[in-house]
């Protein structure tokens, strides 16, 4: 660690101090039932983490606002958040292939269907630029997309697609998470949980992954728009947002910053642009 993580501030630090408590740790294990994966041996010589952490953070500003429907706190870095030109770069299999410009970028990952390639396109304003489907498993490689020339979105293939033949499934496992550990470009990783359905498994141990290895992530609860209770696993959007904060906290020292969005209201749309924003100038800056 580059940086004493209480030294950080509050919204962002959570995304690189996971709790390293090994009793903490076992215990949330076995409330929860899941296996928290080891640490992946390194995959080349270089320092797994490429980004300096200082480059992670935003210093809150005095009187800053907490932006709507998240706990994200809006400082003096939120400039230049509108999206003015999007455009398809390339599809990638391999983080060496992905665009070599250096340019900042976030990835956003989550399981299949949870509305990744819908909220890049709710993002940018454009209904296909990202190709989506009701069908699992519609985005299988790392795609890049250029925005206003000077940072990428990035829609990823979705994990716990059970129906992909198992060698495709381990394929794209290994070279989003080979992408995550080794992209010196990535800012920030943004994580969505479909806040429609109560928490599921694999994504408290992805959450549990990107945390051990301190790679910085916002929670970014989608589909906030669906509010038939019946219908979706017996609550509310809020109410499963509160429970997937409740399943993780002990992972974290504080609280990684998240937002609730959907692609078919744009709700939070705006807010995460702000974020972006933030986290991009900060980290040019730094
Ligand atoms: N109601 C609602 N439906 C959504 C929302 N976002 C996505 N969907 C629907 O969910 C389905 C999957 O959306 P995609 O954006 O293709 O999901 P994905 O995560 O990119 O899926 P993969 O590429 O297969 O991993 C589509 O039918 C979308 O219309 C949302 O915010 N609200
Ligand atoms: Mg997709």
């Amino acid at each position: 660690m580059l940086l004493n993580p209480r030294l950080l501030p509050r919204f962002l630090s959570t995304s690189l101090s996971i709790s390293k408590n090994p009793r903490t740790t076992k215990t949330l294990k076995s409330q929860l039932a899941i296996s928290i994966p080891p640490r992946p041996p390194p995959i080349s010589d270089d320092p797994q983490i490429q980004i300096p952490l200082e480059k992670l953070f935003v210093p809150p500003a005095v009187g800053a606002r907490v932006l709507r429907g998240s706990n994200i706190v809006l400082g003096p870095y939120a400039r230049d958040a509108q999206v003015t030109a999007a455009e398809f770069v390339k599809s990638s299999t391999k983080t060496e292939e992905c665009p070599a410009d250096g340019l900042p970028e976030f990835a956003l990952v989550g399981r299949s269907n949870v509305g990744k390639s819908s909220l890049l396109n709710s993002i940018v304003r454009r209904k296909k630029l990202a190709l989506t489907s009701k069908k699992p498993g519609k985005t299988q490689c790392i795609n890049h997309f250029r925005i206003n020339d000077s940072w990428y979105l990035v829609d990823l293939p979705g994990y716990g697609y059970a129906a992909a033949p198992h060698e495709v499934r381990f394929n794209w496992d290994q070279f989003t998470k080979d992408y995550f550990l080794n992209r010196q470009s990535l800012v920030s990783v943004f994580l969505l949980i479909d806040a429609s359905i109560p928490a599921k498994k694999i994504d408290l141990e992805y959450a549990s992954w990107l945390g051990q290895n301190e790679i910085p992530m916002t929670l970014i609860f989608t589909k906030c728009d669906k509010r038939k209770k019946k219908k979706n696993g017996g609550k509310r959007p809020e109410e499963n947002v509160e429970d997937f904060q409740n399943l993780i906290r002990d992972f974290f020292q504080s609280a990684p910053p998240w937002i609730m969005t959907s692609s078919v209201t744009n709700q939070g749309r705006d807010e995460i642009l702000l974020h972006m924003a933030q986290l991009r100038n900060y980290w040019l800056k730094h």
